[in-house]
This record gives C-alpha cells, sequence and structure tokens, in this order.
C-alpha cells in the first residue's frame, strides 16, 4: 500500500493536491489563491444576496426558485443530515443527479458538511458508478429514484452489492418502496451545529470525472483555492455579474457548466443559475424567454441545433448575450453558422476537468473568435507546446500541449499509473492534445495524441470499448477509433475480427451495454472484418492500428463516393 493510499484510507484528513512552495507563494502573491473556500463564500452570498433567486430549476409552469439565503439553509439541512447518518467530514460522496435543484443543494451541503462530491454524469450506468465509488473510497452515493425514465434505484442496488463500503444510499425525491431501503433526501434531518468549521483552502473540494483517454476514468481532485479562482477569473472574461442569468444546459456535474463560468461561477456573482432539464431548443428556448437568460454554454452539435432553430422560434430569445461553445472543436464554418443564427456573441472554451481553460474574450475580433480557440484564463497559465521529442515549436506549428499553471491539477487522485504517464518530472499536465499556438497566446486545436472519441463532447475511452468488446466470446479482437461525423463531430466504430458464432452488429451493442455502461459509449458504428489487415512488418501498437483501420475505411469511403 502505497503511502498516498495510507492517508486516503483515514478518510478524515483533507485530501490534497501539492503545487510546490515557490509556487504556492506566487499564485497567492499574484492574488488568484485568496484562502477562500466554497462554504464560505456561499456564506458570504447568502447574506448579501438574501432575497435574490440563486437557482431556478424545473420545467415552465413546474418551476422552483430558491433564493441565496434558502439555498444555504437547504444545504445546511443536508449536510448537518448526512452527517446525523454517521457520516463524517472528508468520506466521499458519489452524487449522480440531473440538472434539478437538488444537484446544487446537494453538492452545497457536502460542501457544507466538509464532505467531498465525486461528480458522477447521469448517463453513467453501474460499471462506471462502482469505479468511481471504488477510487474515490466513497462511503455514499446521491442519486434519483426515477429520472428521465431510468429508476436510478436499481442503479443504487447493484452499487451497494458490488462496493459494500458504500454504506449510505439518499434518493432525492420520491424515495419510493416505502420500505426505508433508502433515505430520503427531503427528509434527512440534523443540528447544524454539528457542522464542521470551514476546510482548509487547499484542500480538496470535490473530485470531478476524467474523460478516461486510456481506460477506465481517472479522478480529478480540485481543490478550494484553485478552482474558486477558475470560475471568479472566468466570471470577468465571460462577462458574468450579479445581474446575468446563467443556463445550464449541458449536465451540470460536467466542468464547462460547473465553472466555465458556469453555475458555480454565476453562485459566486450573485447571478441567477436556471437549470434546464435538456439541452435541446424545446426544453431550453421558453426558459431562456421566461427567465431573461444572459448566457449559455454548448458542445458543438448543441449550438449548431439551436442557431438553426432559433431563426424560427417564436420563443423571445432576445436577452442572449452570449453563447459559449466548448467541449469539442468548433470549426470556423460551424462557427459562422453560430453567430449568424443566433444573433448574439459567441465565446469559444477549449478546457479540460484537470484545469487549464481557454476562451476567445469578448471584444476579440471575428478572426479571433471564429478561428481560434481562446487563450488561458490566467497570466500564470504555462503552456507549453512541444514535437514528440518535447522540444518547443515555433506559433504556428502543431505540437502536444502542456500546461501548469494556478488551477491545473498536479496528479490524480489514487493512480499512480495515471500519473506516471500524464504528468512531466516538472509538473506539466499533458492534455493529449494538439495545438498551434498564434500570436498573442491564441491555441487552436488540432486533434489530438491520445485515443479518445470526443463524441459530441463526450469522451469515451477507446481502450475501455475494446476491453468490453473483447470479453464477449465470439469477438476475437477489436479496434474503436473515431470517425468524422457531420453532426456529432465524431462517432465511435469498432472494427472486429470474430470467431465461432459470428454475432450481428446489434447483438454486440447490446452486449456493451449489458455491461452497464453509459449509453454514448456504446459503438455508434460496428464493422466486421476477416484481419486487421496491416502492411507494417512485425508487431504494430494499438495506436498505429487503430490510425490504419481509420484510415483505410476513409479511402474506401470516399472511393465508393466517387465512383
Ligand atoms: C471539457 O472538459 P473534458 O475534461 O470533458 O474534456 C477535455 C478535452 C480537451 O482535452 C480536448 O480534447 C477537448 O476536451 N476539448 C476541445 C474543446 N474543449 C474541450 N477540443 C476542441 N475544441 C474545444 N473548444 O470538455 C471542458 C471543460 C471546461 C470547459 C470546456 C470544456
Amino acid at each position: 500500500m502505497t503511502d498516498q493510499n495510507v492517508q486516503i484510507d483515514a478518510g478524515l484528513l483533507p485530501l490534497r493536491q501539492v503545487w510546490p512552495d515557490e509556487l504556492v507563494a506566487r499564485y497567492r502573491a499574484a492574488g488568484y489563491w485568496r484562502g477562500e473556500t466554497m462554504p464560505a463564500f456561499l456564506r458570504d452570498r447568502a447574506q448579501r444576496f438574501a432575497d435574490k433567486t440563486a437557482v431556478v430549476g424545473g420545467a415552465v409552469g413546474n418551476e422552483t426558485r430558491l433564493s441565496y439565503a434558502q439555498l444555504w439553509q437547504e444545504a445546511g439541512r443536508i449536510g448537518a443530515g448526512l452527517l446525523a447518518q454517521g457520516l463524517r467530514p472528508g468520506e466521499r460522496v458519489v452524487v449522480q443527479l440531473a440538472n434539478v435543484p437538488a444537484f446544487i443543494t446537494v453538492v452545497c451541503g457536502l460542501f457544507r458538511a466538509g464532505l467531498i462530491p465525486a461528480y458522477a454524469l447521469p448517463a453513467h450506468r453501474i460499471t462506471e458508478i462502482a469505479h468511481f465509488a471504488r477510487k474515490a473510497q466513497a462511503s455514499a452515493y446521491v442519486t434519483h429514484a426515477l429520472q428521465d425514465g431510468f429508476d436510478y434505484r436499481t442503479l443504487a442496488r447493484a452499487l451497494r452489492d458490488e462496493v459494500p463500503a458504500v454504506k449510505h444510499v439518499v434518493i432525492a425525491g420520491e424515495a419510493g418502496d416505502g420500505n426505508e431501503e433508502f433515505i430520503a433526501l427531503d427528509v434527512l434531518t440534523g443540528d447544524e451545529a454539528s457542522l464542521p468549521a470551514d476546510p482548509d483552502p487547499q484542500s480538496v473540494a470535490f473530485l470531478q470525472i476524467s474523460g478516461g483517454s486510456t481506460g477506465l476514468s481517472k479522478l480529478i481532485p480540485r481543490t478550494h483555492d484553485d478552482y474558486i479562482y477558475s470560475f471568479r477569473a472566468s466570471n470577468d472574461i465571460c462577462g458574468i455579474d450579479e445581474h446575468s442569468v446563467y443556463m445550464v444546459a449541458l449536465p451540470a456535474a460536467h466542468n464547462f457548466p460547473m465553472s466555465s463560468s458556469g453555475w458555480l461561477g454565476a453562485l459566486h456573482a450573485g447571478a441567477t443559475t436556471v437549470l434546464s432539464p435538456g439541452a435541446g431548443p424545446d426544453a431550453a428556448f421558453p426558459l431562456i424567454a421566461r427567465e431573461r437568460v444572459t448566457c449559455v454554454g454548448l458542445v458543438p452539435p448543441l449550438a449548431l441545433l439551436w442557431s438553426d432553430a432559433a431563426t424560427k422560434t417564436p420563443h423571445d430569445l432576445s436577452s442572449l448575450q452570449v453563447m459559449q461553445v466548448g467541449g469539442a472543436k468548433l470549426v470556423p464554418e460551424a462557427a459562422r453558422r453560430v453567430v449568424s443564427g443566433m444573433g448574439c456573441k459567441l465565446q469559444q472554451v477549449f478546457g479540460m476537468a484537470e484545469g487549464l481553460v481557454n476562451y476567445t474574450r469578448l471584444d476579440d475580433g471575428e478572426d479571433i473568435v471564429l478561428n481560434t480557440q481562446g487563450r488561458p484564463i490566467s497570466p500564470d497559465d504555462e503552456v507549453l507546446v512541444v514535437d514528440d521529442h518535447g522540444n518547443p515549436v515555433p506559433d504556428g506549428t502543431t505540437g502536444h500541449l502542456l500546461t501548469r499553471g494556478p488551477y491545473t491539477i498536479r496528479g490524480y487522485h489514487n493512480d499512480d499509473a495515471a500519473n506516471a504517464r500524464s504528468f512531466t518530472s516538472d509538473g506539466y499536465y499533458r492534455t493529449g492534445d494538439m495545438v498551434q499556438r498564434r500570436p498573442g497566446g491564441y491555441l487552436v486545436v488540432q486533434g489530438r495524441a491520445t485515443d479518445h472519441i470526443n463524441r459530441a463532447g463526450e469522451k469515451i475511452s477507446a481502450e475501455e470499448i475494446e476491453d468490453h468488446l473483447l470479453a464477449h466470446p465470439a469477438v476475437f479482437d477489436a479496434a474503436v477509433v473515431s470517425i468524422p461525423d457531420d453532426y456529432l463531430g465524431e462517432r465511435s466504430c469498432a472494427f472486429v475480427i470474430t470467431q465461432g458464432d459470428v454475432p450481428r452488429a446489434a447483438q454486440l451493442k447490446a452486449w456493451v451495454r449489458g455491461r452497464g455502461l453509459a449509453a454514448f459509449k456504446v459503438p455508434d458504428q460496428i464493422v466486421f472484418v476477416d484481419a486487421f489487415g496491416t502492411t507494417a512488418v512485425g508487431k504494430i501498437s494499438r495506436r498505429e492500428l487503430r490510425a490504419q483501420l481509420r484510415e483505410k475505411y476513409l479511402s474506401d469511403l470516399s472511393e465508393q463516393k466517387d465512383s
């Protein structure tokens, strides 16, 4: 057992991210790290903006509104209630909730109780949830009963079976059954005097989930100091102040709508957050009109969908000042369509849950906004663009993006192997992205060096899906690659060599789904091949193999089109 595990097993010690003393001193002196913590800023806003609306949730006609004072109170009830159930500050809690006010009250409640949320997406299923719970050494899970047609209680039961250390299951909304199998969020109560003092600002506030380019997702520990800096500075860049109305249309657990500048940025600014129950125009447009939403963040396919719908909708979208687009590459032609369709400012956002976030600025000219993915938040974001040997390349040349800075992690949680791969000895995070830098520090994303599929902003590890396919008795070998897709940006395609009884594509897709994975990870397309005909002599890497299969497939496709 490593020292790190000893510390985590102790459970109650605040988890820490370690920056070298010299950088800590620099980040403090520059005023990036101000010793603010999540509970402390929430308390302050509850006093300053007591009666102002903090959160609006629910569909039009059935909405819930929480003022800043109510949010604080509700968070206190939930936090104290969890401690009364036997949880102790420092323990980890997997949170899997959709875009409902309970997402925000629960997370704020965990902050108030010194508990550490580990965020899961609503699409995740048992394989992923069990992995997060184990990796985070979680002792509790908060989820829904029924939500969007899925019964999360079945997931909760499976999780308790697979990871018995998860002793507490809290269900938001109707807990169901009536047999006290689960704790109902609505009736949690406790003594607020049991809530701990504010945490160390350099301790870990929560665990975010990585896109997972190699195998399973890693857990990303973000500290109070570093994360608050990232959304406070984002507020300035994105023009968020107390008059803003910020809409969360993507899943609220994702780093983009959480902190770029996101609902946490909105809470910090004293603004109003509107949670859209869906990401499509049908759910969002009526809410934009009713709440006079000023800013929203979307992934490129949704931005295009909205832009088309905006030209035809009867809903008044005139309050919208900024549409942020990120998570995957927005190509210049698509950017142009967004600008003309939405009639508001476009802001490109190129970020990662590990830290670094780049924005085009609201006063940047058209060339920058359409053709770049922005520049870093902080003057102290150190960005290197290097060749395969680690040597810096000149501006305008494509290279690997490495970064370190005041809000980029120095290591994943509880994962020595990933840390050895993903960080240089001097603390730079290897993003896996290939970029060009333009004068002024603007970055243009060219692609990536690692094999994951960026399916409309959802990241899928090729290796993870190959492993699930290989578990099927009729699969001899499998290689999963990304294929350019007009709508999704990229879709996933699995090349499969079979053995014995040959399954149909639909059966293999059902197999992957049956392995307890998020639906977005099921291959969009399956291509059966006799062999991975490779011209290379001897052993080639999986990466080269995937690249060869992709190229052959695309060239066959274009030949078919030409003939
Ligand atoms: C955001 O975070 P993650 O952690 O889901 O994914 C990060 C990766 C990046 O390394 C890059 O490969 C890709 O997503 N990406 C983009 C992009 N924004 C993210 N690729 C091209 N163009 C962009 N604009 O996706 C995320 C986190 C915070 C803010 C925004 C996005």
